[in-house]
């Protein structure tokens, strides 16, 4: 495997830099305000591309050039290039089998992934989250924490935002499942203060309707996404047995 690493360039770096593109792009120095990137070839997908659910295709000048686009386009989770017609194509998703591309001979794969981020888990780059959705066994919720922790960095995943929720939503409703999921959440300590597993307030509560008219909060300290309200937030006492997500987060 060859890593490939740069850092995220941003509008207003861009002119310096296609300045510092010109001078060479071996010794550029990336200023980023965001994270650093670190693109990885997988040579088990040498040789192929994709005729269909691709984000763009474009011609970059160089694998680099491709990659830089790619990191600035959150929809791109890896990329395909080719050096002989200078190809760069962005895919959303990280490819699982040599099936799933057709043949180009010379095209190279790339893609971004936490080293912590098991083959088994979902990797969003847009939201930045490694997620497994239990969709084999229900447990309660104590049981289902413990079996997320089993992985180093593990847990229930911890949703922080809307758009980590929809991401969720979206992977939850390709399963066709109408069962509820434990999440990370527990107002245990203090009613109606939601604490995560990194001992941080969750300040983002999408709640359903019902669990803003129920009268058991005092007992219901943990969270769980209620599908028949569009994986809206269901505050719950966690002994019944529900399928759950697990999520490891990036070290
Ligand atoms: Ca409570
Ligand atoms: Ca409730």
């Amino acid at each position: 495997m060859a890593i490939y690493s740069l850092k995220n360039v941003r509008n207003k770096f861009g002119n310096l830099f296609t300045l510092l593109w010109i001078i060479s792009e071996s010794n550029l120095i990336y200023t980023s305000e965001v994270r650093e990137m670190i693109w990885t070839q997988d040579e088990t997908y040498n040789n192929l591309t994709l005729s269909a659910g691709f984000v763009w295709q474009k011609t970059a000048r160089s694998r680099l050039k491709c990659s830089v686009t790619c990191t600035n386009d959150e929809r791109c989770g890896a990329f395909f290039f080719s050096d002989a017609d200078k190809s760069c194509l962005a895919t959303p998703f990280l490819l699982k089998s040599t099936g799933e591309g057709i043949t180009v001979i010379g095209t190279e794969y790339y893609f971004f992934r936490p080293a912590n981020c098991p083959v088994d888990y979902t990797y969003n780059r847009k939201n930045n989250l490694c997620v497994k959705i239990n969709n084999a066994e229900t447990l309660n919720f104590n049981d289902a924490k413990t079996e997320c922790e089993s992985i180093a960095n593990g847990g229930l995943v911890t949703i922080r935002n809307q758009n980590q929720h929809a991401f969720i939503v979206k992977e939850l409703k390709k399963l066709l499942l109408e069962e509820p999921f434990y999440i990370d959440g527990t107002d245990e300590a203090e009613e109606g203060k939601f604490i995560g597993k990194d001992g941080k307030e969750i300040t983002y509560l999408d709640w359903d309707s019902i669990s803003q008219i129920d009268m058991s909060h005092e007992a219901q300290d943990v969270l769980c996404l209620n599908p028949t309200e569009d994986f809206k937030y269901e505050d719950v006492d966690g002994t019944t047995t529900f399928r759950y997500i697990c999520e490891v987060v990036s070290k």
